[in-house]
C-alpha cells in the first residue's frame, strides 16, 4: 500500500496516544515498516537511527530471532493460561526466579502486569493494602513528584506529576500529592546543584511532617526522570531521600520502567544511584518491548505481610502472560550472556558520554548530560543565564525534533530539552553517526530559529 493510502486510513480510524489528532491527520503520520539493530525503515524506504529505542524499550535492539522463536514456541505449547485460580505455568515460574536473582536486595517476589501503568496501579493498591494489613489503615497517602511520569491510567497518571495530564479526565485521585523535582538547570536558581538537590529531598520530609507520618504510605520516583526530560538529580538527592523514607517508615518505590535492564549501566537504576527500594516497577526493557509485560518487584517484608493477609483482590487477565514471559526470558538471557549491561557501564556509556558532553560547546546548548545510555540536551537562547526561550515551551524543541527526523535521527523533545536513549547494543561507529547527526541538527535548528525570530530570551 502506498504511504498516502496508509496515512489516509490511519487518519480515518486510528486515534494516537498523546497526539493532536487533527494536526496529525493534516500532516500525515510516518509509517514505520521494519527495523534491524538500531535502524528503522519507513514506508518510503527512508532509514533512521532510532536514538529512542522505540519508546525507551528496545534495549537489545531490533531483529533478534531468539525472541521471535521464543514467542512462536510458547504460542504453540501454551499460548495463554491465567495465574489467578491457584494455577501457574513454566515461563512465569522461570521468569520470577530469574528476576528475583537479578534484582538487588530482598526484592524476591514478582506481581505481574501488562504494562508499566498497570504495575504502578498495582503498587498503589499494594502499599495501601500492606499498611492496612500491618495495622496502619490510615497510612494511605503516596507522595510523588511534579513532572514525574508513572503511566497513563487513572492511578498511574495520578502518581505522575504531568500538569497537562491532570487537566484531563479527573486526575489526580485522592491521597496522592506531589513535591518538586530535582531539576537544577531549570529550577535551581542561584543555589549550587548539591544544595538544591538536598533542598528538593527535604521537601519530602516537610511534606511528611505536614501530612503526618501516620498517613504517608510511600514515596515513588524514577531514579532518573525519563519522560520528564532525562533529569539526572544532583548527587546529594537520593541519599537524603533514602534517609527520610527510613526515618519516617515510608516505603520507597523506585519506578525502573525506563532505568531498568541496563539503561544506566547496571541492571537497575537503583544500583547506579545507590537506592534501596522496597518495590520496583519494571516494564519496557524487561522484554525489550518485543511483547507487552510489566511487573512490581516486591521485598520479602511486604510480600510476606500481603501473603499472610488473605486474598489480595487484584490482578489482570494478562498478569504473567506465558508468551510475554517467554519473550522476557529470552531477552534477559541475551542481556546476560552477551554481557550487554557490563558493556554499557565499561565501554558504551563512557564513549557516548564523552561525545555527548562535547555538544555543550554548541551555542544553543545549555547543558549536555547523560547517564548510561540516556542523555539530554537543554536548548536555550542564553547559556550563562540558564534562560528559557521567549516562545511557548516546546516550540523550539519541536522544530529541533522535526529537523532531527529529517536528518535521519530519532530524538524526542520534552519542552525545549532534546533527549536520547538508544538501544544498549549501539556500536561505536553508530554512536559516531548519532553524535554527528545531533550536531548537524543543532546547527540547522539554530539557523531556522534565528530566521524565524525565535532566538529570544523570555523576560525574567
Ligand atoms: N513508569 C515510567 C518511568 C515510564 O517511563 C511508565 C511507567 C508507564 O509504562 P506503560 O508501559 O504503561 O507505558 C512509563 C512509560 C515518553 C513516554 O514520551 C514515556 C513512557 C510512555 C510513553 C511515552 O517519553 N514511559
Amino acid at each position: 500500500m502506498p504511504t498516502s493510502e496508509l496515512q489516509a486510513l490511519d487518519a480515518a480510524h486510528h486515534m494516537h496516544p498523546f497526539t493532536d489528532g487533527a494536526a496529525l491527520a493534516a500532516k500525515g503520520t510516518r509509517v514505520i515498516t521494519r527495523a534491524e539493530g538500531v535502524w528503522l525503515t519507513d514506508s518510503d524506504g527512508a532509514q533512521m537511527l532510532d536514538a529512542m529505542s522505540g519508546l525507551w524499550c528496545v534495549n537489545i535492539g531490533y531483529g533478534r530471532e531468539e525472541l521471535a522463536e521464543a514467542a512462536a514456541a510458547q504460542m504453540r505449547q501454551l499460548p495463554f493460561y491465567n495465574t489467578f485460580f491457584q494455577t501457574s505455568h513454566p515461563p512465569v515460574i522461570a521468569l520470577s526466579e530469574r528476576l528475583a536473582r537479578l534484582a538487588p536486595g530482598d526484592l524476591n517476589h514478582v506481581f505481574y502486569a501488562g504494562s508499566g501503568s498497570e504495575a504502578n496501579d498495582t503498587n498503589i493498591r499494594l502499599v495501601r493494602h500492606y499498611w492496612a494489613a500491618m495495622g496502619h489503615p490510615d497510612k494511605q497517602i503516596i507522595i510523588a513528584r511534579k513532572n514525574g511520569y508513572h503511566g497513563s491510567s487513572v492511578g498511574s497518571g495520578s502518581l505522575g506529576g504531568m500538569a497537562a495530564m491532570h487537566a484531563q479526565g479527573g486526575m489526580p485521585i485522592p491521597d496522592i500529592v506531589h513535591i518538586n523535582q530535582p531539576y537544577w538547570w531549570g529550577e535551581g536558581g542561584d543555589r549550587s546543584p548539591e544544595a538544591f538537590g538536598s533542598a528538593c529531598a527535604r521537601e519530602l520530609e516537610a511534606k511528611i511532617a505536614e501530612l503526618g507520618e501516620g498517613r504517608v504510605a510511600a514515596f515513588i520516583a524514577e531514579p532518573i526522570q525519563g519522560a520528564g526530560g532525562v533529569i539526572i538529580p544532583p548527587d546529594s538527592y537520593w541519599p537524603e531521600i533514602a534517609r527520610i523514607c527510613a526515618a519516617h517508615d515510608v516505603l520507597l518505590i523506585s519506578d525502573e520502567v525506563i532505568c531498568g535492564f541496563g539503561r544506566t549501566g547496571n541492571w537497575f537504576g537503583s544500583q547506579t544511584l545507590g537506592i534501596t527500594p522496597d518495590i520496583m516497577t519494571i516494564a519496557k526493557g524487561l522484554s525489550s518491548g518485543y511483547a507487552p509485560i510489566g511487573a512490581s518487584l516486591i521485598s520479602d517484608r511486604i510480600a510476606e505481610a500481603v501473603n499472610d493477609a488473605g486474598d489480595f483482590n487484584h490482578g489482570y487477565t494478562y498478569s504473567g502472560h506465558p508468551v510475554s514471559c517467554a519473550v522476557a526470558l529470552a531477552n534477559l538471557t541475551i542481556l546476560e550472556e552477551e554481557g550487554i549491561v557490563d558493556a554499557v557501564r565499561t565501554d558504551k556509556a563512557p564513549y557516548l558520554a564523552q561525545g555527548w558532553a562535547a555538544l555543550a560547546d554548541h551555542p544553543l546548548v545549555g547543558e549536555a548530560v547523560s547517564c548510561g545510555m540516556m542523555g539530554a540536551l537543554q536548548l536555550t537562547p542564553d547559556k550563562a543565564g540558564r534562560a528559557p526561550f521567549a516562545s511557548d515551551p516546546g516550540t523550539v524543541g519541536y522544530i529541533c525534533r522535526e529537523i532531527s527526523f529529517e536528518t535521519g535521527l530519532v530524538m524526542r523533545h520534552v519542552g525545549d530539552r532534546m533527549i536520547i536513549a538508544p538501544p544498549l547494543v549501539i556500536s561505536r561507529p553508530e554512536m559516531d553517526i548519532l553524535l554527528d547527526r545531533a550536531r548537524t541538527v543543532l546547527d540547522q535548528t539554530l539557523d531556522r530559529i534565528r530566521a524565524e525570530g525565535l532566538l529570544a530570551t523570555r523576560a525574567a
